[in-house]
C-alpha cells in the first residue's frame, strides 16, 4: 500500500479538494474553499494546511457565525451541490458557529465545519478556553453541536479521518440527510502525522441521486388527482433544489393545478404565470390562501409544512381534505397523513404527468383561480404604488427595488417585518430571486447570505434587504466583501427597532413593550403608547460607510429609485440607506400565525388579544 505522510489537517484539506459531486452527468467541486477565523486552535493545524494548500482559497471572515451563513447562502444558490468550508479555532470561536450551523441544517443546506477542539492527549489541561468537566474528560463545547449537525464526529487519532471522511461527504451530498457537518479537530491531533493511503486523496465524484417514487403510490396518486375537484401544489424548496421549476411549469400547463408558494419554494413558477397564486399561508396572498381553505387535494412538493405554510394549521378547511406529498424525504413526505411520493420531484413530476395524460381541471376551477391571480396582481400593485410620507412604507420599498432593480438579480432577506412583506409582495422572475432563510429567519443572515449568494453567482446584482435590528446584530462581513470585491447593494430600512416584533407585541395587547431603540424613560423603556421619546444617536449610515461601503442617504421615493440605478454603476459594496415607518404594514390575507397569549393577565388588551387567539386556535386542524 502506497502511502503518503501527512499531518491530520493536512490530509483533511486534501481530501477536501479532491471531492466532486454530479447531478443529471454536470460534475463539479463540492467545495469552493474555506472561510474562517485562526486562534490556539487551528492556526498550527488546519491554518497551516491552508498555507500550504492554495489552490483551495482560503477567506477571512469577521464572525463564525456570520461564514456559516455565508457557506449555507452559498450551498442554496447552488442548489446544494457545493459549499464552503468553515474552520476556528477551539471555544468561542468554535460556538460562534452553533447559530448559524443549527440554520443551516433547518435548511437543509450542506455546510462543514471544522472547529478546533481541546487536547486529546489532555496532559496540560485546562487549555486556554476549555470548558471543564467533573464527571468526563471527553467533554468539550464542540458537544453542544451533536443536536444540530446531521453527522458530528471528534477526531482523536489522525487514521480516524480516513473512516470519518467519507461519511462527512455521504451526508453532506444526501438531498435527505444533508445539514451542517462538524468534525471536531483537537488541537494537538491536527499537528499529528500519519502514514495515509494515497487512495483517500483521489479524485471522488459523489453522484447526487434522483430517486424515483413507489409505483402502486404513484398510481394511487393519479387516482386522487383525477377525482379531486379543487387541487392545489403547495410548492417548496425542494422544487428548487431539484430543477424541477421548468417541469412543475409544465405540470401546470398540462393540468391547470394552481400554485401556491412557500417561503422556500417561492420563484417556482414566475409570478405572472396565470396558475401562480403566490405565496400560501400566514403570510400569504389572498390568492393562494383562498384556494388552500377549501383545496380538496393538497399536493405538496419539496415542502416540510412549516407552521407559516400551513398557517398553524389552519390553512387547511375543507373537511374532505388530503394529501399527496412529494419529498426526497420520506419523513417529509408521511406528514399530514398524506399518500407519500417519496423521491426527487423532477422525475417525480415527470412520471405523474406522463401518467395524468389528458387529465385537467374543471374549466371553472381554473378560471376562477386565474381571476384570483389578477386580483391578487392588481392588490401588490396598489401596495407598490403607495407614497407614505414623510416615512416611507416597506411595501413601496420593496416595489422600488423589484421595478427598478436587475431582474436577473437575487434579493436576499431573513427576519424581521421584511420576509412577511416580501413574501407576499416580491415579483419573482427566475427561480434563484427570491432567498428568503426562513427556517431558522436568524437576524444577521441577510448581508453574510449575500455575501454567499455573490460568490455562489458574481455576475448577478445582489440586493440584501436587511432592518436596522439584523444590521446591527450582524453586518462586519460588509469588510469581507469589500476585501474580496464581491459587491452587495444592501437596502438598510432603519425604523428604530423591531417593526415586526413591535407589531406582534401589539396583536398580543403588549403594546410594542420592549421593541424600539429608545432612551429609556424614568428607567422604563417606552412602548408604543409614549407620547414624547428620545430617540437614539445611532447613525447606521455613517457606521456602513465606515466599513468600506459606498453609502447613498434617501430622503424620498425618487431618491431611493436613483439610488439603486446609481448603486449599479458602482463596484464595491453599497448601502442605501433608508428610514421605513414603524406602523404601516401590508395587511394578512386571511390567514393566521399561533403566537400563544397570556392566559390570564391584570392587562385588559392582553385579555381581549387572548379572547381573539382562542377563537383563532379553534380553527386548527389534525390531518389524521
Ligand atoms: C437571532 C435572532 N434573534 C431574535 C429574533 C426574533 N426577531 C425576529 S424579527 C426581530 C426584529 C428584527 O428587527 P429589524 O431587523 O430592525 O427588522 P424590522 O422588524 O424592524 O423590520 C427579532 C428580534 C430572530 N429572528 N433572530
Ligand atoms: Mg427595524
Amino acid at each position: 500500500m502506497s502511502t503518503k505522510r501527512l499531518t491530520m489537517a493536512q490530509a483533511v484539506i486534501a481530501f477536501l479538494k479532491n471531492q466532486y459531486v454530479a447531478r443529471d452527468g454536470v460534475e463539479r467541486p463540492f467545495f469552493a474553499g474555506c472561510f474562517g477565523i485562526f486562534g490556539h486552535g487551528n492556526v498550527a493545524g488546519i491554518g497551516q494546511a491552508l498555507q500550504q494548500n492554495p489552490d483551495f482559497r482560503y477567506y477571512q471572515t469577521r464572525n463564525e457565525q456570520a461564514m456559516v451563513h455565508t457557506a449555507a447562502a452559498y450551498a442554496k444558490m447552488k442548489n446544494r451541490l457545493q459549499t464552503l468550508v468553515c474552520t476556528t479555532s477551539i471555544g468561542p470561536g468554535a460556538t460562534n458557529m452553533i447559530t448559524a450551523a443549527a440554520g443551516a441544517t433547518i435548511n437543509r443546506l450542506p455546510v462543514l465545519l471544522l472547529p478546533g477542539d481541546i487536547f486529546a492527549r489532555r496532559n496540560v489541561a485546562p487549555v486556554l478556553q476549555q470548558l471543564e468537566s467533573e464527571h468526563s474528560q471527553d467533554i468539550s463545547v464542540n458537544d453542544c453541536f451533536k443536536p444540530i449537525s446531521r453527522y458530528w464526529d471528534r477526531i482523536n487519532r489522525p487514521d480516524q479521518i480516513i473512516t470519518a471522511l467519507p461519511e462527512v461527504m455521504r451526508v453532506l451530498t444526501s438531498p435527505v440527510e444533508t445539514g451542517a457537518v462538524t468534525l471536531s479537530l483537537p488541537q494537538d491531533v491536527q499537528t499529528e502525522a500519519f502514514d495515509y493511503p494515497v487512495e483517500l486523496f483521489h479524485k471522488r465524484v459523489w453522484s447526487v441521486a434522483r430517486n424515483r417514487p413507489d409505483r402502486a403510490n404513484l398510481a394511487r396518486a393519479v387516482e386522487w388527482i383525477r377525482v379531486a375537484k379543487r387541487p392545489v401544489i403547495i410548492a417548496g424548496g425542494g422544487v428548487i433544489y431539484s430543477e424541477a421549476t421548468e417541469i412543475l411549469g409544465q405540470f401546470v400547463d398540462q393540468t391547470g393545478i394552481p400554485v401556491g408558494e412557500t417561503m422556500a419554494g417561492k420563484g417556482s413558477l414566475r409570478y405572472d404565470h396565470p396558475l401562480c397564486m403566490g405565496a400560501v399561508g400566514a403570510t400569504g396572498a389572498l390568492a393562494a390562501n383562498r384556494l388552500a381553505t377549501e383545496a380538496d387535494l393538497i399536493i405538496g412538493i419539496g415542502t416540510r409544512y412549516s407552521d407559516f405554510t400551513t398557517a398553524s394549521k389552519t390553512a387547511f378547511q375543507n373537511p374532505e381534505v388530503r394529501f399527496i406529498n412529494i419529498n426526497v424525504a420520506e419523513f417529509d413526505a408521511y406528514k399530514h397523513n398524506a399518500l407519500p411520493l417519496v423521491g426527487d420531484a423532477q422525475v417525480t413530476l415527470a412520471e405523474l404527468s406522463a401518467a395524468l395524460g389528458e387529465f385537467r381541471v374543471d374549466i371553472n376551477y381554473e378560471a376562477s383561480a386565474k381571476v384570483l391571480h389578477d386580483e391578487w396582481e392588481a392588490e401588490v400593485q396598489r401596495i407598490y404604488d403607495i407614497r407614505h410620507e414623510p416615512v416611507f412604507s416597506q411595501g413601496e420599498l420593496i416595489g422600488a427595488v423589484n421595478d427598478a432593480g436587475d431582474p436577473e438579480a437575487v434579493m436576499v432577506c431573513a427576519a424581521g417585518s421584511l420576509p412577511g412583506d416580501l413574501h407576499k409582495l416580491w415579483r419573482s422572475r427566475h427561480p434563484k430571486q427570491y432567498h428568503l432563510e426562513y427556517g431558522y429567519s436568524c437576524m444577521g443572515y441577510e448581508i453574510a447570505g449575500g455575501l454567499g449568494i455573490k460568490m455562489a453567482e458574481p455576475e448577478r446584482e445582489v440586493y440584501v434587504l436587511v432592518g436596522d435590528g439584523s444590521y446591527l446584530m450582524l453586518s462586519a462581513d460588509i469588510v469581507t466583501s469589500v476585501q474580496e470585491g464581491y459587491k452587495l447593494t444592501i437596502v438598510l430600512m432603519d425604523n428604530s427597532g423591531f417593526k415586526s416584533i413591535g407589531a406582534l407585541s401589539r396583536s398580543i395587547g403588549s403594546q410594542g413593550f420592549g421593541t424600539r431603540y429608545l432612551f429609556p424613560e424614568k428607567d422604563r423603556l417606552p412602548d408604543d403608547t409614549a407620547v414624547s421619546v428620545r430617540p437614539l444617536p445611532v447613525d447606521l449610515a455613517t457606521n456602513a460607510g465606515s466599513l468600506g461601503a459606498y453609502v447613498i442617504e434617501c430622503a424620498s421615493y425618487d431618491d431611493f429609485v436613483r439610488a439603486l440605478a446609481i448603486a449599479k454603476e458602482i463596484d464595491r459594496t453599497t448601502v442605501i440607506y433608508v428610514q421605513n415607518d414603524r406602523y404601516v404594514g401590508v395587511p394578512g390575507y386571511e390567514s393566521w400565525w399561533d403566537v400563544p397569549v397570556a392566559e390570564v393577565s391584570e392587562m385588559h388588551t392582553v385579555q381581549a388579544a387572548r379572547e381573539e387567539w382562542e377563537e383563532n386556535r379553534a380553527k386548527e386542524r389534525y390531518f389524521l
